[in-house]
């Protein structure tokens, strides 16, 4: 039984060109159906999107399954139109489908007709138990379909003992110099799964049923390790957990772990500031452990517009948090969402003006998108706010709820945003700070953001060439020009 993973390509703006990690989701579930078939991983971001020449390539080795990671709403187009040249080719194939945007939209994902059967949830032992049974009929979290009709099996019980989890297999993707963010070479880590807080934004908690979990130090130390020995080159370690600091003492136990190793490498997490700036000795622990960075959530410096989110952050614990963590010489990846519900368009502006006052060292803003999963996403369904759905526009920057500033008013402002943090004076001068981390970091984010402004200036570009080329007469059928492409 020859089964191929495919993480599919995402975003058309190039997020994959200057942040690639290795896709963590499919070399996990490879490490567990290695036991039953023949395994191999197809990492398909940053490799444009032209589904016809994918599809041709993927099904060289012949596989007898096929399954994709639909991970992010950006990769839910390209994984159906993938879906339907694989079948067009090889009628036989079972096409299996899975991940985080995945599991909320079985109907739609199935009513296409070209994929099989889509696992919700946790994929490791439904994959394997399909594997084994060659047929996903009567597997919990699996919903399938069969002559225009959905099946859905009843929900898969969480897994209860994160240790049991298989590390990634990391040795079927060999060559790992593409997953890097700028100069950095990165190589991620699970050590838990979910958030037990309820952001209107966002889909963990529905995804891990309000669960958070967490795999024992030994577990995530046993991760380090394994890093340590085979990628020697230097690198930065992160946390793929979407809140690291759920228990600060684990933290703590993980960073005198790290410590103990005298290691070169350098970490990052994800965590919020209400634990970090409850938690100063740990946030020292950190520093000793070599973190160079947090990514935090910011979302929004105003503070009704913060509450209504449901985060139950504060401003007053992001400023305490960024003193801490820029006294140990850890950086800030903040992330600022604009077009939060009840934001006025002048509320916008500022928030986006506030961002530049944040001494934050990498800026990170987003559109708040009501992504399945979320508050936001079953709000705006049961107002009926999201007409016909193209998830091609679920690219975080565009605005798709009503009262949101319309796209060429919220680009304008975004960009705006972007140059006054970057360009500031006081960015600038950091540049030459002595606090090591800081300026690597912000060195970094300078040059994604370069990297960034050139795809836009080439958009720009082709969109104006395009639009040039094409007549009047055929302009609502010119498909529209991509960054990547
Ligand atoms: C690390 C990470 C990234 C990394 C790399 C992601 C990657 N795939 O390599 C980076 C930083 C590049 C990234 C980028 C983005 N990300 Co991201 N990312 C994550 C994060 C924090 C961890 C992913 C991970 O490695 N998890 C660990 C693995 C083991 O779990 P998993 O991938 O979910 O896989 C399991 C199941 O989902 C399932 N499964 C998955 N695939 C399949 C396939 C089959 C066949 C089967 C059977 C099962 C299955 O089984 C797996 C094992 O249990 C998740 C949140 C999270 N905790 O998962 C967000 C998350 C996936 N990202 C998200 C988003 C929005 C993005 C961006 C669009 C952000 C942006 N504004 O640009 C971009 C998209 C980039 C693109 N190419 O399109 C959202 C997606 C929500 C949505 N519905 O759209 C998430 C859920 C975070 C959130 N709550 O908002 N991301």
């Amino acid at each position: 039984m020859r089964l191929l993973l495919v993480m599919p390509t995402g975003l058309r703006v190039g997020y994959d060109e200057y942040f690639s990690s290795s896709p963590m989701g499919i070399e996990t579930l490879a490490a567990h159906a290695c036991e039953y078939a023949d395994v191999e991983l197809a990492d398909m971001r940053g490799k444009g999107h032209d589904v016809e020449a994918h599809a041709e390539k993927l099904l060289a080795g012949r596989p007898d399954i096929i399954g994709l990671s639909v991970n992010s709403a950006p990769h839910t187009k390209y994984s159906l139109a993938l879906a339907g040249a694989l079948k067009r080719r090889q009628g036989d194939l079972m096409i299996l489908v899975g991940g985080q945007q995945a599991t909320f939209l079985p109907e739609e994902i199935l009513a296409g007709g070209d994929v099989d059967a889509l696992i919700r949830g946790e994929g490791e032992y439904a994959l394997c138990e399909i594997i084994r049974n060659r047929d996903y009929r009567g597997i919990a979290g699996v919903s399938w379909r069969d002559n225009g009709t959905i099946h859905t099996e009843p929900d898969r019980p969480l897994i209860d003992d994160l240790d049991t989890v298989r590390p990634p297999a990391r040795d079927l993707l060999a060559d790992r110099s593409q997953y890097r963010m700028g100069a950095y070479r990165v190589e991620g880590i699970e050590s838990s799964r979910g958030c037990p807080h309820r952001c209107s934004f966002c889909s963990i908690r529905n995804f891990h049923r309000g669960k958070w979990r967490a795999k024992s130090v030994d577990r995530v130390m046993s991760e380090v390790d394994y890093i340590l020995e085979h990628y020697p080159e230097q690198k930065v370690i992160y946390f793929a957990d979407d809140s690291f600091g759920t228990d600060m003492r684990r933290v703590e136990a993980i960073c005198r772990a790290i410590v103990e190793r005298k290691t070169e490498a350098y970490f990052w997490c994800q965590a919020r500031a209400d634990a970090l700036a409850k938690n100063p000795h740990v946030v020292e622990w950190m520093g000793k452990a070599h973190f160079s960075a947090v990514l935090m959530g910011i979302e929004t410096s105003n503070r009704r517009l913060l509450e209504k989110t449901g985060k139950g952050t504060t401003p007053e614990q992001v400023e305490r948090t960024i003193e801490l963590l820029h006294a140990q010489d850890i950086g800030i990846w903040g992330t600022f969402t604009l077009g939060l519900p009840g934001e006025t368009p002048q509320d916008t502006v500022e928030c986006a003006k506030s961002i530049a006052k944040a001494d934050v060292d990498v800026v990170q803003i987003t559109v708040a998108t009501p992504i399945p999963g979320s508050d936001l996403y079953d709000d705006a369904i049961a107002a009926g706010d999201l007409g016909d759905i193209d998830w091609d526009d679920f690219d975080f920057t565009t605005p798709l709820m009503p009262g949101q500033l319309p796209k060429e008013e919220m680009d304008a402002v975004m960009h705006k945003a972007y140059l006054q943090v970057y360009l500031s004076r006081r960015f600038l001068r950091s540049l030459f700070s002595k606090r090591t981390n800081l300026y690597r970091l912000r060195r970094t984010a300078l040059r994604v953001f370069f990297a960034w402004i050139w795809l836009l200036i080439k958009e720009r570009i082709g969109n104006l060439l395009s639009r040039r080329r094409t007549k009047p007469s055929d302009a609502n059928d010119a498909e529209p020009t991509s960054a990547t492409a």
